[in-house]
């Protein structure tokens, strides 16, 4: 990324980044610290990562920045709201973070109504730990441990996480599935994910993210299967807004 494409916010004491060549996590954030900088939050956000490659952010910002044990950054967001209700917190985490392990935290924020904003990276693998089966792997789809494709029929169907909470939100909640093949739109879904976050109420927000290496394609085919396999399953839409 240029210097001049830099959000404000971005630590320009961290090393560049450590994500692989074409991995969606450094949109995601990017589209986040933009969103920041434009409501002049750096001031009082504090980012939390959860483990996955969601960890490989942890010095991004210039703002305060936590890293918790895998699944728990939700929990971990909400004691700190509750104990400095001012400060805007942000829960960043990926499909199996978020999905797998955190899911009943996320479900019990979601059904408290706390006031935090969730951004969960969809990348349909657990992708720092060599690319296994996530909650989010399209039927069909080869990873490292469904070698012959998914069978939802035995391991269940992939999860719609805004979809699902949104049968347990407050009316005023926000909830999105934004893409990093529209970054100035999942921007405006983190904007209005953290004023909703302002306003007293919980938001989530999904982001479709690519993994070239654990879905070991080419900068075409990854493209290809973020905008075309991934986004027939999973419709970019604002849910609760
Ligand atoms: C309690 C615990 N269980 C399991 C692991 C191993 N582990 C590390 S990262 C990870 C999955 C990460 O996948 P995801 O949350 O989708 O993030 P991604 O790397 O895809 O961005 C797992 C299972 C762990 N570190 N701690
Ligand atoms: S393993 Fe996948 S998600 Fe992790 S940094 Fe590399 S491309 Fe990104
Ligand atoms: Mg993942």
């Amino acid at each position: 990324m240029s210097e001049r494409s830099m959000p404000r916010c971005w630590n320009r004491e961290s090393k560049p980044h450590r994500f692989c060549p074409g991995c969606g996590h450094g949109l995601v954030l990017k589209a986040l610290g933009m969103a920041i900088d434009e409501l002049d939050l750096a001031g009082r956000t504090v980012f939390a990562c959860d483990i996955g490659c969601s960890l490989l952010a942890w010095d991004f910002f210039t703002f305060p920045s936590l890293q918790t044990h895998h699944g728990r950054t939700t929990p971990v967001m909400v004691g700190l709201k509750r104990a400095d209700p001012d400060q805007i917190a942000v829960a960043y985490m990926g499909d199996g973070g978020g999905y797998a392990i955190g899911l009943q935290h996320l479900i019990s924020a979601a059904l408290r109504d706390d006031p935090i904003t969730v951004i969960l990276v969809n990348n349909t693998v657990y992708a720092m730990t060599g690319g296994q089966m996530a909650p989010t792997t399209l039927p069909g789809q080869k990873t490292e441990t469904s070698p012959f494709g998914r069978d939802v029929d035995a391991t269940g169907i992939p999860v719609k996480g805004p979809e699902m909470l949104k049968a347990v939100v407050h009316p005023e909640a926000y909830l999105a599935r934004g893409t990093v093949a529209q970054v100035l739109k999942l921007k405006k879904a983190i904007q209005k994910g953290l004023e909703a976050q302002m306003a007293g109420h919980f938001s989530f927000i999904e982001a479709l993210s690519t993994c070239p290496t654990n879905w070991r394609t080419s900068a075409s085919a990854t493209w290809a299967f973020l905008e075309k396999e991934m986004g027939d399953y999973y419709k970019v839409a604002e849910l609760m807004h």
